[in-house]
């Protein structure tokens, strides 16, 4: 199997300028024609070599005249066409089988409606085409299927006709004007409920939003109608961004590989991520919601209008719109939990990435799947990049290379070194060595050390950075780390931007006394920072410091120092105390706490165990899982009252989806939590089911009861079930609190779950609701001593390889770690691993399974 290198890129010999495609569809059968506009770019006569995958070719003419088969060659992955003229006229007959597509790339069924997904590289699957993002056409396209069973037939771009046949079908014809890649197609043919709205634009053009959904949902599509309009406006104020076309559409699918898809004017979603209301959505969906459905709008600039010239680019725009939505959700509520979320999953998910065998470059230099690399790194470290940039040039030096940016490039596909051209030239900076960013990947450790001269009145920070190796890059070299510091001396905190551009590097500053320094403060980069404190300084900074991240990141290295203290007394026999200064804070957090209730929920949370188990290089997993339980168990037990009575003064009202209320309510989450602990409270756990008027808090009960293995847990999960097991989206909930409950009873009730009537193992939501909750929420069972967690995961795995390569290739992440793990763990996922690579594997698999190996 041969990987493509970033460094083999060469542009098109030939590029299409206008393509025009007729859909007949048909559940097992939908003939598509196709007429492209073809143009050598150097104006010669020469072989046209086009994508396609599993494609039933019937018939190919050009210029009119119809190809014998001899004239042109067929292979598994490509149509060559030799003598193609410098401008020709291409017309391909093709016939699909959207029935029988369970991979949900290119033209497929979902519930009975048609849709289609083609990034990274699924359009070849609907049509041969020069499937890369740097060929830029304008799409014609005709849909015709039967007006009963599909009233609506939708394409990018504006509706231009529709016609009902002699026969009954009906015929519509969409003209997008704008050029794009045949990644950023789409076709929708359906039966939905269709919410409607309308969005006038600063330069006052009036643009109609329509939002399809099942049949029913309508009035749950009214959060994710007003989110875009919240995002459109953002857009505008924030970076002066209009949206362009006359209609903006967005259909909720149930069977669909990712969260949502930016299609130009017509985004397909994950339904998930566009139903929501109080009774069956949490305060968590509906965040995702806003921040997915703002993701999907900015990417008609940053993504659409200038798009990416080679996929090894793709952080260009991922990476940019990842950090557009979290600042667009910063805006909608608290920026400060904006960040920590952030913050979580570059520590947890992007670290273990880096330390794994699949670790790249935010750009990656080669790649055998694209669909391997939509991940942490790409997107979330890529937003990292962006921030940091941000960081360095201010909000208006960014916002200048922004708008450089898009006076460069609009219209055109675009490197990741353009822009940071357009950030560079805007700002008048010499960006060469933040570029390496781009280049190397890799978790920066930064280590810290401080000296504090009295005489002098001089305190100082002696900095040293290391990159370790990983396993797709010996060699690193320093990078340029913007590291924001705050001073704390008597209460009084002066904050300091310092760019780290060397290894090694030292910083004085003028000082009366002895300070406090709050380092990284923001995690103004994403890297590893040491530094000893003393437990009194973490205390200090979880106080007084001004920047709420790092207030937030003192209590965790408190947590981080504590684990590790357990569990070398764990060695020694010995029961672990948590300190007194702890319990302490805990305790004055409870009887007074802060004035954002969300953030001092965040604060009494003990760390999960990924955040945990990413500190240690071989993850010692059944101590921490026992040490973190044994921790919520001691703080619960010695605060007792105070959570009890923490949670009573939090009155209850009429459940509304707005700031406050969000923040009262997951304060009372983590309270009712550490509650479910404690003996004597099986009455207060149950009211809060019976009678909470929302998803959040009946969940919140659930949760608390699954991670106490509560014996309440089986009978309220028996009440939910009967509730909604008509509604999966809901019952998705159901599966993923079953399956990650965390003793070794889950190993009967996974087999039950997939015997479940709504279980289906071609609906992605469903197995990772199931599988992605073993795995992700369930570390003790995942990691039984026996290794029947991993054989569990390795037989779906491979189970699903042959229905769906990408979500497969999702799952078996999770297993290719095995070098972080003690030798007995290590011999039992190798051997799960060496048994999964002897088979047929999609390359999706291989790449990864082979890489964990080699
Ligand atoms: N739809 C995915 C996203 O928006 C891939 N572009 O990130
Ligand atoms: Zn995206």
């Amino acid at each position: 199997r041969q990987a493509k290198k970033l460094s083999d890129y060469k542009a098109p010999e030939f590029t299409i300028t206008d393509v025009e495609l007729s859909f007949e569809l048909n559940p097992e059968a939908t003939v598509l024609t196709a007429v492209y506009q073809v143009a050598s770019i150097s104006d010669k006569a020469g072989t046209l070599i086009l994508d396609g995958q599993e494609l039933k070719l019937l018939a190919v003419s050009v210029d009119g005249q119809l190809l014998h088969a001899d004239a042109y060659q067929v292979t598994p992955e490509q149509l060559i066409l030799p003598g193609i003229p410098a401008k020709a006229q291409l017309e391909l007959k093709i016939e699909l089988n959207p029935k029988a597509n369970t991979a949900l790339e290119g033209l497929y069924l979902s519930n009975g409606a048609y849709c289609t997904q083609c990034e990274a590289e699924g359009f070849r699957r609907i049509s041969y085409y020069l499937d890369r993002p740097d060929v830029l056409a304008r799409f014609t396209t005709h849909i015709i299927a039967d007006d009963k069973a599909y009233p609506a037939l939708l394409s990018n771009g504006n509706l231009v006709s529709s016609t009902v046949l002699a026969d009954g079908r009906r015929h519509v014809t969409w003209v997008d004007p704008f050029p794009k890649p045949s990644y950023l197609f789409a076709l929708v043919a359906g039966d939905f409920d269709c919410l409607r709205g309308s969005y006038t634009t600063s330069s006052g053009r009036e643009v109609a939003l329509e939002f399809y959904v099942d049949k029913g949902n309508k009035d749950r599509a009214q959060f994710a109608l007003e989110s875009l309009k919240r995002a459109m406006l953002w857009d505008e104020q924030t970076f002066g961004l209009e949206y362009d076309l006359d209609i903006y559409m967005v259909v909720a699918v149930d069977f669909f590989n990712m969260g949502a898809m930016e299609n130009k004017g017509l985004n397909v979603f994950n339904s998930k991520y566009v139903l929501a209301d109080q009774a069956s959505a949490t305060d968590t969906d509906f965040f995702n919601i806003e921040s997915i459905i703002g993701h999907e709008y900015f990417h008609n600039w940053t993504g659409n209008r200038v798009t990416c010239r080679d996929w090894f680019q793709l952080s260009l725009k991922e990476g940019l719109t990842v950090f557009r939505d979290q600042q667009f959700s910063a805006d909608m509520g608290s920026a400060t939990l904006n960040r920590i979320d952030a913050v979580k999953t570059i520590r947890t998910a992007q670290f273990a990435e880096d330390a794994g065998p699949m670790a790249h470059p935010i750009r990656p230099q080669q790649v055998l799947e694209m669909n391997n690399f939509y991940t942490v790194t790409v997107y979330d470290k890529g937003a990292e990049v962006i921030r940091m940039l941000h960081t360095l040039l201010g909000q208006d030096g960014f916002r200048k290379g922004m708008d450089l940016y898009f006076k460069r490039y609009d219209g055109q596909a675009v490197t990741c070194d353009d822009f940071v051209n357009a950030m560079q030239d805007a700002n008048g900076r010499d960006l060469s060595l933040f570029r390496r960013w781009y280049q190397q990947s890799g978790t920066p450790e930064l280590k810290i050390y401080s000296q504090f001269d009295a005489k002098k009145r001089e305190f100082k920070l002696l900095m040293q950075q290391h990159t370790p190796a990983t396993a797709d890059q010996e060699e690193k070299q320093p990078l340029l780390l913007p590291v924001r510091v705050e001073l704390l001396c008597d209460g009084i905190s002066q904050s300091y931007l310092l760019e780290m551009t060397e290894a090694q590097q030292e910083f004085s500053f003028a000082v009366s006394q002895k300070p406090v320094p709050v380092l990284l403060a923001d995690f103004s980069a994403p890297v590893k920072l040491q530094y000893q404190y003393s437990m009194d300084e973490l205390l200090q900074i979880a106080r007084d410091a001004k920047d709420g991240v790092a207030r937030w990141d003192a209590i965790q290295q408190l947590w981080q120092s504590q684990v590790k203290a357990a569990i070398e007394a764990k060695d020694v026999g010995t029961t672990y105390q948590l300190p007194a200064a702890l319990l302490e804070f805990y305790r004055q957090l409870l009887i007074q706490p802060l004035d954002d209730l969300a953030f001092t929920a965040e604060l009494l949370t003990v760390p999960a165990y990924d955040m945990v188990a990413e500190q240690f290089e071989e993850i010692p997993v059944q101590e921490l899982v026992w040490v973190l339980q044994s921790f919520v168990q001691q703080l619960a037990e010695e605060l007792a009252d105070q959570w009890h009575n923490c949670y009573q003064s939090l009155r209850i009202e009429a459940y509304q989806y707005q700031e406050q209320q969000v923040a009262k309510r997951a304060l009372r989450s983590v309270c009712l939590h550490y509650l479910a602990f404690i003996a004597g409270k099986d009455d207060l756990l149950t009211q809060q089911y019976q009678h909470s008027d929302n998803m959040t808090d009946q969940l919140a009960v659930l949760r608390a009861c699954r991670s106490a293995a509560h014996p309440l847990f089986a009978s309220l999960m028996h009440d939910f079930e009967q509730r909604w097991r008509d509604d999966v989206l809901v019952l998705d909930k159901w599966f993923n609190l079953s399956a990650s409950y965390p003793t070794s009873s889950v190993f009967v009730t996974l087999e039950q779950l997939t015997a479940h009537p709504q279980f289906s193992w071609q609906n992605p939501n469903r197995v990772r609701a199931v599988f992605g909750a073993f795995y992700q929420q369930n570390p003790a069972m995942f990691h039984a001593e026996d290794g029947r967690g991993y054989q569990v995961l390795a037989d779906v795995v491979l189970k699903m390889d042959a229905i769906n390569p990408q979500v497969a290739s999702r799952l078996v992440t999770p297993l290719l770690s095995w070098k972080r793990y003690q030798p007995v763990r290590q011999q039992q996922l190798k051997a799960v691993l060496q048994t999964m690579l002897s088979k047929e594997l999609s390359n999706d698999l291989y790449e990864k399974v082979s890489k964990s190996l080699s």
